[in-house]
């Protein structure tokens, strides 16, 4: 167990909140976390504006969360993943903080935040923290000093003079010419401090300067806290982007358009592995047995091993973005959807499988908020064939060698909801896409199809708990209008279905953690380039696993002598009963343990 003594150890800067005085409750209450306890354990992403809300404000609180901690412990998940819940003037919801060492009143006060861990750890279930700090919010006292000029902390972001011969704050006079995550240029002009600032997301979201040791010590110093106060682990958002290039350059044009969005320029710079390695030491991360997950766009199978290489002490694992860019159109335009290709989609896995079984891990997911929902994206979310596609991803998913991540909602089935207009949508992302694609002329009913298909307000649709007013999530407005199919999918219903998604996936979960074939087994895709069937095996120790899934809403036939013979095997999950012949119907899918 981590105790507040052992984990802060090391010094704080005056820069950073203070060390919690007495033990809070979360620290005190014991969790075991033996080394590598990640490799069999699932996670279940809280999204908390989204989750429960206890007030009746219309959005999710810490106290909606603890109210239904039950929920979690029922599906059998080992750990919670906590989207930010910390001081914020919430231009991201939450993703700019302004505060590292608060609460947000949206979501409750620190207090509540230690009843969660010390409700949380009675359960047997771990909280990992989101750790934002490639970017703070520009209301962080940081970067409020930083904007003065003759500042001492001037060097804590990224501040740089207009473009040779160009008037600042015209078009054009931008230092570079990179775009930020959500349309514009990624540099504002900032009157008051005489200079730009660099900001990959929102102008809101002022990039840090990690060159400098003391942004590096106060972050640090920040993560300590959190460790003393009883956190499981850090979800370090886009946490490649923090070790940037010392000359800022412009990104290559076509058309005299630049390509893509800052991101290809800073991802995975070339102090990268060796901040994480210091940040490792410096927080204790390997020591005390916490859980990183690191995410990283633009990573690739090489960086994640290297990242993810014990010896190298950087993460135990980063979230991938490629499988989730196989279905997006030309690039750049993310709102522009291209037919999945499954095949594509089986092999990317598949590399990821392979790159990382010797050296490193693995990290699996369908879903997050800021992905469509997985069963409208990669399954068929008409009423036929929901929940069958459902728990066939989810099997797909599970069967596969790494961190299983789920959701929330994801356990239910839950799919893309319907929006009238632009006015539905609440995501910064959305709206300023909208606003530049249309002002520049783009059809607003092309630019809406693509939000419909691919915004990040999919996945932050309130949590439907059951058929009564707003899905159970809030006794007010809710701050994003409720997917209309609450009705019938929702956790009442599920939870009372022994044949749902829910009982489905706590299933697969159990499995996890019975069989040390599903957690360590080594992986091997079979019939690989099929258009349907996603088929695989796990192996360890002479015990094998069969995974056969038919990834479509057509019956699908297994072609003679692909798999093993499973007439002795022992079923241990399917979506359509004890079914062993060749014929699978839509959307089936089988688990077997081989003799
Ligand atoms: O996301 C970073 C990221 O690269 C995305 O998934 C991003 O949402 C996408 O590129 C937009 O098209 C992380 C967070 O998960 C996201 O919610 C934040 O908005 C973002 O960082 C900034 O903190």
């Amino acid at each position: 167990m981590t105790t507040p003594s052992s984990a802060t150890a090391a010094a704080t800067t005056s820069d950073t909140a203070s060390e919690p005085s007495s033990a809070p409750a979360g620290a005190l209450v014991t969790v075991e976390r033996p080394e590598g306890w990640w490799r069999n354990a699932v996670v279940y992403q809280i999204y908390p504006r989204s989750f429960a809300d206890s007030n009746g404000d219309g959005t999710g609180d810490i106290p909606g969360i603890i109210a239904h901690l039950d929920h979690l412990a029922e599906l059998g998940v080992d750990v919670i993943w906590l989207s930010p819940v910390y001081t914020s003037p919430m231009d991201d919801n939450g993703y700019d903080i302004a505060d590292y060492s608060d609460i947000d009143p949206l979501f409750g006060t620190l207090e509540d935040m230690d009843e969660l861990l010390a409700q949380a750890h009675r359960r047997g279930i771990k909280i990992l923290m989101d750790l934002v700090v490639n970017h703070t919010s520009d209301e962080h006292p940081w970067f409020v000093e930083s904007r003065q000029p003759g500042s001492a902390k001037r060097d804590w972001y990224w501040w740089r003079p207009a473009r040779d011969g160009h008037e600042p704050g015209t078009p054009g006079a931008e230092p570079t010419n990179w775009v930020s995550a959500f349309s514009g240029p990624a540099w504002h002009w900032d009157e008051e401090a005489g200079a730009y600032y660099l900001h990959l997301f929102t102008r809101k979201q002022p990039d840090l300067n990690w060159e400098n040791p003391e942004v590096r010590e106060a972050v640090y110093a920040m993560m300590r806290w959190w460790v003393a106060r009883g956190v499981d682990g850090f979800r370090m958002d886009v946490i490649n982007f923090i070790s940037k290039p010392t000359e800022l350059v412009d990104a290559p044009t076509q058309d005299g358009q630049p390509l893509g969005d800052g991101f290809e320029m800073v991802a995975n710079g070339h102090r990268l592995q060796e901040f994480l390695a210091e940040m490792n030491v410096a927080v204790g991360l390997d020591e005390h047995h916490l859980l990183t997950v690191g995410e990283m766009p633009g990573s690739t199978v090489e960086t994640a091993r290297t990242l993810t290489d014990r010896a190298n002490r950087g993460l135990n694992m980063v979230f991938t973005f490629e499988h989730v860019n196989l279905d997006r159109g030309p690039r750049g335009s993310k709102f522009s959807h291209v037919p999945l290709d499954l095949v594509a989609l089986k092999r990317n896995l598949e590399s990821w499988q392979l790159g990382l079984a010797e050296v490193g891990w693995n990290s699996l997911y369908w879903d997050n908020h800021d992905q469509p929902r997985a069963v409208s994206r990669f399954g068929d979310d008409s009423p036929e064939h929901r929940s069958a596609s459902a728990k066939t991803l989810a099997s797909v998913l599970h069967m596969h060698r790494g961190t299983p991540y789920v959701y929330q909602g994801e356990e239910l089935g839950m799919t893309n909801t319907q929006f009238a207009g632009i006015s539905d949508y609440r995501d910064v992302e959305a709206l300023n896409y909208h606003a530049d694609a249309v002002g520049r002329g783009a059809d607003p009913e092309a630019v809406l199809a693509g939000l419909a298909s691919h915004s990040r307000d999919n996945a932050r649709t309130p949590m439907q708990w059951d058929d009564t007013h707003q899905a159970g999530f809030t006794e007010g407005i809710p701050w994003l209008s409720v997917n209309p199919n609450y009705v019938t999918v929702n956790a009442r219903a599920e939870v009372a279905d022994p044949g749902s998604v829910f009982h489905h996936t706590r299933k697969l979960i159990a499995l996890r953690h019975e069989l040390p074939v599903v957690a360590e087994g080594r992986f091997a895709l079979l019939l690989g380039d099929d258009p349907q069937i996603w088929a695989l095996t796990r192996t360890l120790e002479g015990r094998t696993l069969l995974l056969v899934a038919n990834v479509s809403s057509q019956p699908a036939t297994v072609p003679d002598g692909a798999v093993a013979d499973v007439s002795t095997a022992q079923l241990l999950l399917a979506t359509h009963g004890d079914r062993r012949g060749a014929d699978l119907e839509p959307w089936e899918s089988r688990i077997f343990l081989l003799g």
